[in-house]
């Protein structure tokens, strides 16, 4: 696929865009200028494509799917888009021409990180496949003021900072005024005869306006280029100045200010349910305003409103987006003058929802009071959605309140937004097998015994493109000379490595790689933590959302017990190893912050004994996000999946480092057991309670960790560390909690997988010493990533659930 690419015409508009937009001669620009310059650019070639792609799916009257989510988690554009043009090697040359380097270039772009970690990335990876395989797809999002907020450590403490990340201003985007449309709050419904048909009206509202930014979405060398579009908010009456009315002066900047307001900022909550208005209120805006273009854009195409399932599907990324059920009826009926079991019909066949957690405290339920309160209209629709859902119930199971009791959409004041999307949709699927299985066995079960042919699965995915070609340049240049290229666009072809993986030569070529990227990585850890850390020695890494589920402090644990040994067992010896962590903490979860707290005081300690030789360091990435994740993922040995089996409904970093060669040393939990049946399990490090285990224990109401207490020392002696001040001397009652959580309750067996972990991390110490043994197991994992591209999860969507055609897109020249 050789790119079209004019190289003297590139340097010579980024040689004009710095003057035009900066009033400067090139070399006098600022870095994040020649970014701007550079970007503006490449945009340049995308439009045309952009153009052509939309005139070919209007042309065709494609079916589309819209993926609606709160979260798209993108992460930096610029070099993405050049690799997915296929013009990332000749931009680069060009820059080299102009005297700058494109990977520093490149860094000058802030992440656009509008999601918290798993859900919003996913999202980001489901756009790129739909782009590359030609599917007609938007994303529709919020586009938040501030994103994921930047986080600092301080004296071993979480510090949030605010993420501007549009202060520059965002080269990319286009925003499309021309679309705006009224997003109306409260007020109350009034009800007018017409012609004998009640009309039902809102009245006495606020509003605003949503105007959406488009951001393209390039496919890989096809021409394709979707779109993620993200609404802003505007005030429907411009402020007005010179009113001195003071009820006008007033309304004016009310407006204002709720404009302003809801598309503020990310809720940083991951998997944690707050239940703040605000949150509703971003949830309804961007979902009034989607649907509501949707439905004109569908309507420019086609005449019968009853066509819209043949045309368009709702994708609701979790419950987030749920409200979108109630607003597509109230568009169907208040505006579209259809009767209710037609517009029933049309939105329980034009809506489909994703679950992505089991977690408990993640599910959605708003107080009645505060939803109807905010969305008047909205909240008589539910209700009769739930009249007539709560009849069904009885119809099929006659007298059996518990079944309504489970299943109801409105029940103990509240609104089940879980219940909601199932009851909307024809479609409910869980993000890896186990997750499913849990949801239709236990979690959903009534649900699935109601519609078992409603469930599916689709096991995530990510996309190689973002995480190996454009994050590991050396391993994905390897590849391409050993198998050729097609694995960019279909990566079942990596499974031809697989005789590669006893070749000598082969496998130092491999290693060979890794340690490249570690070096690269220990420069990046350098720079900004200024740690030391040895390439050579075992890199383990540990990168995700902070949450006690996910089990950083088993990790943290661990690491103490290793510390215990080599200080006091003069026979034991281990093979030098750095363990590496990332994870940001929501703002108000108290203990996840204080294990980052742990992490960190472990590694003032161990880091700083000169006495174990540095078998052992412990190093805390700051401000973990998708840029620096690429290059962490490319440099990684071992991949820590160490959640409580059950709890991680897939996991997705998980298939970034098998792609990029490293074993998973993980527990039979998500998408890891999918990854031992590709892999196989002599590839993998396996530990700990199977999913079976963990909820037989919980139904039986859970185990007593004072067990393992009493009978474990290694265990007892690094909890006693926890409150004897080893890693608090200043404050020794620090880390109480964490004393007190592990010997309490334990809820996440923790204590129980101690021994079971710690003999799978021998495993590794030994595993990793045999060196031709670890290469092979190395590139095995490569070898067997290929069902783990998104590409794979957005066919099974695209063909099982949405019913989308492909399209070709050319460019007339
Ligand atoms: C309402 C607060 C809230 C916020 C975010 C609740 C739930 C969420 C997300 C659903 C949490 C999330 O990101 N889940 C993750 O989704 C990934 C993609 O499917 C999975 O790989 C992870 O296992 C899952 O934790």
């Amino acid at each position: 696929m050789l790119a079209d690419f004019d190289k003297e015409g590139f340097k010579k508009e980024v040689i004009t865009n710095v003057k035009t937009l900066f009033r400067k001669p090139i070399e006098e620009a600022t870095p994040q200028q020649v970014f701007q310059a550079v970007s503006y650019a490449v945009k340049d070639d995308i439009i045309d494509r952009w153009i052509a792609t939309h005139k070919e799916y209007e042309k065709k009257n494609v079916k589309t799917v819209y993926y609606l989510s709160m979260e798209f988690l993108m992460g930096r554009a610029l070099g993405n888009n050049l690799i997915n043009l296929t013009y990332y090697d000749a931009v680069k040359e060009a820059l080299d021409e102009l005297g700058f380097d494109l990977n520093f270039i490149e860094d000058q772009e802030p992440d656009a990180a509008l999601g918290n970690g798993g859900l919003g990335r996913l999202a980001a990876c489901f756009l790129d496949s739909l782009a590359t395989l030609g599917y007609p797809a938007y994303g529709c999002g919020i586009r938040y003021k501030y994103g994921m907020f930047k986080q600092g450590i301080k004296d071993g403490y979480q510090v949030e900072m605010p993420d501007d990340w549009l202060k520059d201003g965002n080269p990319f985007e286009v925003k499309r005024s021309e679309y705006a449309v009224e997003v109306k709050f409260g007020g109350y419904v009034r009800v007018e005869n017409k012609n004998g048909r009640n009309y039902f009206i809102q009245d006495g509202y606020q509003s605003v306006r949503a105007v959406p930014y488009d951001l393209p979405v390039i496919g890989y060398g096809n021409n394709v280029v979707n779109t993620l579009r993200i609404w802003d908010a505007e005030a429907i009456q411009e402020f007005c100045l010179d009113s001195f009315d003071k009820g006008e002066y007033e309304k004016a900047v009310e407006q204002q200010n709720l404009a302003k307001t809801i598309v503020e900022v990310l809720y940083p909550n991951d998997n944690h349910y707050a239940g703040k208005e605000l949150r509703l209120r971003q949830q309804y805006f961007f979902i009034s305003a989607s649907v509501q273009r949707a439905i004109l854009k569908f309507k420019e195409l086609n005449k019968d409103i009853h066509k819209l399932p043949e045309k368009v599907t709702f994708q609701m990324n979790d419950t987030h987006p749920t409200v979108a059920v109630a607003e597509l009826m109230r568009i169907l009926m208040d505006e579209e003058g259809l009767e209710w079991d037609d517009a029933w019909d049309i939105t329980t066949r034009t809506c489909a929802y994703t679950n992505h957690t089991i977690m408990a405290e993640a599910l959605e339920k708003w107080p009645i009071e505060l939803f109807s309160r905010l969305l008047p209209r909205i909240y008589q629709i539910v209700e009769e959605i739930n009249r007539r859902f709560v009849l069904k119930i009885q119809e099929m199971y006659p007298g059996n309140q518990d079944k309504v009791k489970n299943m109801a959409v409105l029940y103990d004041g509240q609104v089940k937004m879980a219940h909601l999307a199932i009851a909307g949709s024809y479609s409910v699927n869980g993000v890896a097998a186990l997750h499913t299985k849990i949801l239709e066995e236990r979690e959903l079960k009534d649900f699935y015994e109601m519609r078992p042919e409603q469930f599916n699965n689709k096991t995530n995915g990510i996309t190689q493109r973002r995480f190996l070609l454009h994050a590991n340049p050396l391993l994905a240049n390897w590849i391409t000379d050993k198998i050729g290229d097609e694995w960019i666009t279909n990566l079942s072809h990596l499974k031809k490595l697989k005789v590669y993986v006893n070749d000598e030569k082969c496998q130092h070529e491999f290693m060979n790689i890794k340690y490249q990227n570690k070096i690269r990585l220990a420069k990046y850890i350098k720079e900004h933590n200024n740690v030391d850390v040895d390439p050579r020695s075992i890199f383990d890494v540990q990168v995700k959302r902070l949450h006690e589920y996910k089990r950083q402090l088993l990790n943290i644990l661990h690491v103490m017990h290793l510390y215990n040994r080599l200080k006091t067992e003069p026979e034991f010896d281990m093979y030098p190893r750095t363990f590496i962590f990332g994870a940001k903490a929501s703002a108000g979860y108290k203990r996840a912050k204080l294990i980052i707290k742990l992490i960190n005081s472990v590694a003032d300690v161990v880091n700083n004994d000169a006495s174990i030789e540095g078998k052992i360091k412990v190093v805390f990435i700051e401000n973990y996000r998708v840029s620096n994740a690429e290059i962490i993922f490319a440099a990684a040995d071992v991949s820590e999946q160490i959640s409580t089996a059950s709890r991680e409904a897939s996991g997705t970093g998980n298939m970034k480092f098998m792609l990029n060669g490293a074993p998973t040393l993980g527990t039979m939990d998500g998408a890891n057991v999918e990854i031992v049946e590709e892999v196989g399990i002599e590839n993998a490090f396996i530990f700990g309670l199977s999913a079976e285990e963990v909820m037989k224990y919980e139904r039986e109401g859970g185990y007593n960790p004072m067990d393992i207490y009493n009978n474990n020392q290694a265990v007892r002696r690094v909890l006693t560390q926890l409150i004897d001040g080893t890693y608090a001397s200043d404050d020794p009652d620090r880390f109480r909690d964490l004393y007190d959580s592990l010997t309490k309750e334990d809820v996440y067996f923790i204590l129980k997988d101690f021994d079971s972990y710690a003999e799978a991390q021998q495993k590794v110490d030994k595993a990793y010493q045999d060196e031709k043994g670890w290469a092979k197991m190395a590139m095995l994992n490569t070898a067997c990533a290929g069902k783990f591209s998104s590409d794979r999860t957005i066919e099974e969507y695209a063909k099982e659930i949405w019913k989308l055609k492909k399209v070709k897109v050319s460019l007339d020249k």
